[in-house]
Formats: C-alpha cells, sequence, structure tokens
C-alpha cells in the first residue's frame, strides 16, 4: 500500500540536512543559475502567499493554494527551453510568471475575467486545467506532433497523484510511451486529492512504479528538493529529446495546506503531520543550501522578497483596473452550430442586460 512517512530515505536529493546528511550538487547549474532557481521560488511562494490574502478580501474567486509545491514547478521548467510546452494543473496557475506571463493575467484568471485567458502559443503555456488529468494526453498529443513536424521540444505535464487514478492519465501515458512522445509526465504527489489520501488512491507501492505498465522509466523524487527535482526533469527531458520517449517523475512531497480556500482540512487531516511537513519546505529548505554555500545573504533575500511582494501589488492593481466583462462574451465562441433557440435566447438576454 503506497505510504510515504516524512523524509523518506530512499528519495533522490540533492539539499542535505545542514547536519547529518550532505549537500549534494547539480552538475552544469552556476551561482547564477541557483540564485535564478531562488528568485523563481520566491516569486511562486509570494504569489501564492498573496493570493491566499486576496482570497480573503474578496479580491479572487475560490483559490488552489500550491504552499510547497514551489520546488517542483520551479526545478520542473528550469529543465526546460522557451519552445518547450508547458500543460499546468490548477495546482501549478502561476506556473506561467516562470516563462514571465503578466502577474494581472493569473490573478485575473482567478478572478473570473477573460483577462486571465491567454494564447497558449504565446507562452507555450496550455490552459489551466481543471478537470483531474485531462491535459495528460493533450500533452501526449501536442509531444507527438513536435516529434512528426522533427522539432526538437517537448512538453511536460504536472498533474496530481489523484490524477494516477484517472482513465485519461492512462490513455495520455500509454499513448506517450507507444508512440514515444518526447513528453515527461510529472506527478505532484502531495499524497491527498481533496481529503482522499495516498493510502485509499492505489494499492501499487508506490506512483512510479505505474511507469513499468507503460515500458517507461518512473524515477522519484523528493519533491520538496528544487535540485533533486530539475537533474531528475533534466535527464526526463533529455530522454525526450533524444528520442526516447516519456518519463515519469513521481516528485513526493505533502500538501500542507487546504486543498483551496473552500476546503477545510482539520476535518480530515493529522495536524501534527502538517506542522512537521511545514518545518521542511521547499524555500527554506534551499535558502538554507545557499546560506551554506556562502551565496545567499539576509539582504540579498530580503531585495528578492521585495521585487516579488511589488510585482503583486501591481499585478493586483492591474487586475482590479480592466474594465468588467461582457456577459455576452460567455457565449462567443461557444458553438460552431447554435441551436435553434440561440439567436432568441441571446435577443433576450441582450434585452435583460439593457444593450
Ligand atoms: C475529472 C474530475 N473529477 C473530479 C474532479 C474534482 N476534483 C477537483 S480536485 C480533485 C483532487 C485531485 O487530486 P490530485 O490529482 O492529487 O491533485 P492535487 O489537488 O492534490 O494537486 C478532485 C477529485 C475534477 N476536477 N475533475
Ligand atoms: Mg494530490
Amino acid at each position: 500500500m503506497a505510504r510515504v512517512l516524512p523524509a523518506e530515505s530512499d528519495l533522490r536529493r540533492v539539499i542535505g540536512d545542514g547536519e547529518t546528511v550532505p549537500d549534494g550538487e547539480v552538475e552544469g547549474l552556476s551561482e547564477e543559475d541557483l540564485l535564478e532557481l531562488h528568485r523563481r521560488l520566491v516569486l511562486l511562494r509570494t504569489y501564492d502567499e498573496r493570493s491566499v490574502v486576496y482570497h480573503r478580501q474578496g479580491r479572487i474567486g475560490t483559490y488552489a493554494i500550491f504552499w510547497g509545491h514551489e520546488a517542483m514547478q520551479v526545478g520542473g521548467t528550469y529543465a526546460l527551453e522557451d519552445a518547450d510546452w508547458i500543460f499546468p494543473s490548477y495546482r501549478e496557475s502561476a506556473i506561467g510568471l516562470l516563462r514571465g506571463m503578466p502577474v494581472s493575467t493569473v490573478l485575473s484568471w482567478w478572478r473570473g475575467h477573460p483577462s486571465g485567458w491567454w494564447n497558449p502559443a504565446d507562452w507555450n503555456v496550455a490552459s489551466i486545467c481543471v478537470p483531474i488529468g485531462t491535459h495528460v494526453p493533450h500533452a501526449a498529443g501536442l509531444a507527438w506532433g513536435k516529434k512528426l513536424r522533427g522539432e526538437r521540444s517537448c512538453a511536460i505535464a504536472f498533474f496530481g497523484d489523484g490524477a494516477t487514478s484517472e482513465g485519461a492519465f492512462h490513455e495520455g501515458a500509454n499513448f506517450a510511451a507507444v508512440m514515444r512522445a518526447p513528453v515527461v509526465l510529472f506527478c505532484n504527489n502531495n499524497q491527498w486529492a481533496i481529503s482522499t489520501p495516498l493510502s485509499a488512491q492505489t494499492a501499487a507501492e508506490t506512483l512510479a512504479d505505474k511507469a513499468a505498465g507503460y515500458g517507461i522509466p518512473g524515477v522519484r523524487v523528493d519533491g520538496g528538493d528544487v535540485l533533486a527535482v530539475h537533474e531528475a526533469t533534466r535527464e526526463a527531458v533529455d530522454r525526450a529529446r533524444a528520442g526516447e520517449g516519456p518519463t515519469l517523475i513521481e516528485a513526493v512531497t505533502y500538501r500542507c495546506a487546504p486543498h483551496a480556500t473552500a476546503d477545510d482540512p482539520t476535518a480530515y487531516i493529522d495536524l501534527g503531520r502538517v506542522e512537521e511537513e511545514r518545518g521542511r519546505e521547499c524555500v527554506g529548505r534551499y535558502e538554507a543550501y545557499l546560506r551554506r554555500l556562502g551565496l545567499l545573504s539576509d539582504e540579498a533575500a530580503e531585495a528578492v522578497r521585495a521585487d516579488a511582494a511589488q510585482l503583486m501589488r501591481d499585478g493586483v492593481a492591474a487586475a482590479e483596473a480592466e474594465p468588467p466583462a461582457d456577459p455576452l462574451l460567455l457565449f462567443a465562441h461557444a458553438f460552431a452550430d447554435p441551436p435553434a433557440s440561440f439567436e432568441s435566447d441571446l435577443a433576450e438576454l441582450r434585452r435583460v442586460l439593457g444593450g
């Protein structure tokens, strides 16, 4: 039965604990890269923490918190080139920021405003996928298309532990494996699917074990270790580009925030475990690593946080400055062949709206 204990020892790790477990290093990452990883972690952490506040202030709608998931998103995407495609779930809603997408765009998405929907080809970031796992076949198909065209780019799909029980995950993984599509299947195993624990999700020993059924490699990595995630994803990307097909990465972490702002996990979670995991969160672990290397001072860390906070202030101001959306937009592009009643329904709506 799948059950992951705190600080499980067989997970791939680079960052030590500052005491008995020594620090490793990742080949090919310069000091600039290490500091850029830090900037990105802080950007996402700040985005997430501010978004919870904006939700409480009634400025964005229900919000899926990703506190503690930043290392997976930053480490995974840092292995990509800009031409590579990212397929996020709602848990990675702000991943476009790592490609330079404006904060206001993502906040607008959570405000349900049309300016929150972007053209995926502008950023090579697909729409945020809310149905569980349905973007896995999309990522596999896009990657296969890239291969057919002889392009070198690949795709990465982020999904949760719960998604591995969905038909769409199976179809996407199987298709990608058979077609040797250049795609990385990145599972954020935070051990909860809302209130369903991992132990009730699967009878497999690990989620990475599922890869064997598709004939592809399955890799387990500490999802709170940005460097280990980066290294594992880079290897998967190299495999993809070399024509060797997909890799399933199981990044193990623990969801130590509510599923979303609408959730009350105290009804089902062990709060002691949550506290323990919060103490091992990924941004603090990475900052401690950089300090041990002598690469991060208090002033530098504060400057990075201040920049991120300013981006958020500007972003929420820009999102709130958007003019209210036209309700008729709801129907634009909805039908190729509108039903017979559509014209009269629309005319009625226009009359009600006074337009
Ligand atoms: C197809 C589908 N079924 C059910 C839901 C309702 N739902 C929303 S989040 C969620 C849990 C998903 O858990 P997991 O895949 O582990 O991702 P996490 O939220 O932990 O990142 C479910 C079942 C949905 N969005 N889509
Ligand atoms: Mg989960």
